[in-house]
């Protein structure tokens, strides 16, 4: 079991101003917990329009990579880790189609968003990213590691 925790898959979200703005946190939050994903980390932060670069880097060359830099980093921001098995891939899942017109109803975008420019969280892509991610905004002793009841009947 604890060797289970130590290896266990994690994945970084955001919860955009948009959904804080919302009053969305709450529900966002407990969608990933009743799946039975485990919050690991998580802080409030208002980033900074670099840091906001930083972490759209990949998207530097898109028409709205300035627009979506300054929606980010026009307030505060709900950033988490969680945890679980294969938590990277259902997470997006859970987010549902970039363009909140093309997610489906079930997922967060399809059922409180509308706009892809206000679409009100972000999940890592992949291995890679979630790492980058996840180091990018959280330092390392703010990451916690625990067990909990749930998990032996959740696996
Ligand atoms: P996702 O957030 O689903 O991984 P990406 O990585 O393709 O999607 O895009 C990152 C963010 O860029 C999206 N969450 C969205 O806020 C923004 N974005 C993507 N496409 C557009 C677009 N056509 N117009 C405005 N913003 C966009």
């Amino acid at each position: 079991q604890e060797a289970r925790a130590a290896e266990m898959e994690r994945t970084f979200i955001a919860i955009k101003p948009d959904g804080v703005q919302r009053g969305l946190i709450a529900e966002i939050i407990s969608r990933f917990e009743r799946k039975g994903f485990k919050l690991v980390a998580i802080k409030i932060v208002v980033p900074s329009k670099g840091f906001a670069q930083k972490h759209y880097y990949d998207l530097k060359e898109r028409p709205f990579f300035n627009g979506l830099c300054n929606f980010l980093s026009s307030g505060p921001a709900v950033a988490m880790v969680w945890e679980g098995e294969g938590v990277i891939k259902y997470g997006r899942k859970l987010i549902g189609a970039t363009d909140p017109q093309k997610s489906e109803p079930g997922t967060i975008r399809g059922d409180l968003a509308v706009v892809v420019g206000r679409n009100i969280i972000h999940g890592s892509d992949g291995p890679e990213t979630a790492k980058d991610e996840i180091n990018l905004w959280l330092k390392p002793e703010e990451l916690t590691s625990y067990s909990n009841n749930a998990e032996k009947w959740i696996y």
